[in-house]
């Protein structure tokens, strides 16, 4: 029997969608369900979202407003409050002393910024945790040989940011941004995604050639992604 052309469109349909057919990320996929979650301000959260979506551990990051007392604040009213990140991780392959001790090694903790949007706050949520900031403080001091200002303080709420700051550099990257919109169409779920932060951090410069040859299998892009972000990688 000859195909109709009915037949034929839908044969060239179900190409189509088999070539823009996504899955999950397998590293997305092999997210752990049990997280641990810390929180901390360094200048603008573009930053520290890339630094620390590199790392290995960190499961999810997104960018927000914190140690303010306005609600429902946004980035053109931002009220009291500043740029912050939180990060969950898997607490078999970080321990919160290792997450500070990368804090403390992300920013310049002797000086305080002027403006209360872009200051370096660590934050606690449980008295436990505060004890481990200030001891980390106390390290990190004694490193440093002078007096520390960055600020620690207790997290009462954490306003994540606008989707258009969740990623920020993967979002300015043409070519690799619509990949992770084409896998995940809802943007909290783009934001959550560890393949996402991943791409985001090599893109600001963040990772080293090992861990993307590592692991650039798991990110779920596809050839020609995955070229573009070599750009980036290998220059
Ligand atoms: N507009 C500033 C900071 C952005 S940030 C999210 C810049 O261009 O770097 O505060």
């Amino acid at each position: 029997m000859r195909p109709t052309a009915l037949a034929l469109l839908l044969a060239a349909l179900g190409t189509m969608s088999m070539k823009t057919a996504t899955v999950i990320p397998p590293i997305d996929a092999a997210a752990p369900a049990k997280v641990e979650t810390a929180t901390f301000a360094l200048g603008c959260f573009w930053c520290p979202d890339a630094q620390f979506g590199i790392v290995p551990g960190v499961v999810r990051t997104r960018v927000g407003y914190a140690g303010g007392t306005k609600d429902n604040p946004t980035y053109h009213d931002l009220g009291d409050h500043t740029e912050a990140v939180q990060i969950d991780y898997d607490p078999t392959r970080l321990t919160y002393d290792q997450v500070l001790d990368r804090i403390w090694k992300s920013h310049n903790p002797c000086v305080r910024t002027e403006y209360k949007q872009y200051r370096n706050v660590i934050f606690y949520e449980t008295e436990e945790r505060r004890k481990a900031v200030e001891a980390s403080k106390a390290r990190a001091e004694e490193a440093l040989g002078k007096p520390v200002k960055t600020a620690i303080l207790p997290l009462t709420k954490f306003w994540p940011a606008e989707d258009y700051h969740q990623k920020y550099e993967l979002r300015c990257t043409e070519g690799l941004i619509e990949e992770f919109k084409a896998i995940y169409p809802d943007a909290a779920a783009l934001r959550d995604s560890t393949a996402a932060a991943r791409v985001n951090g090599y893109i600001a410069g963040k990772g080293t050639k090992e861990q993307f040859k590592a692991e650039v299998d798991q990110l779920g892009l596809s050839p020609e992604g995955r070229k573009r972000l070599e750009i980036y990688v290998f220059k």
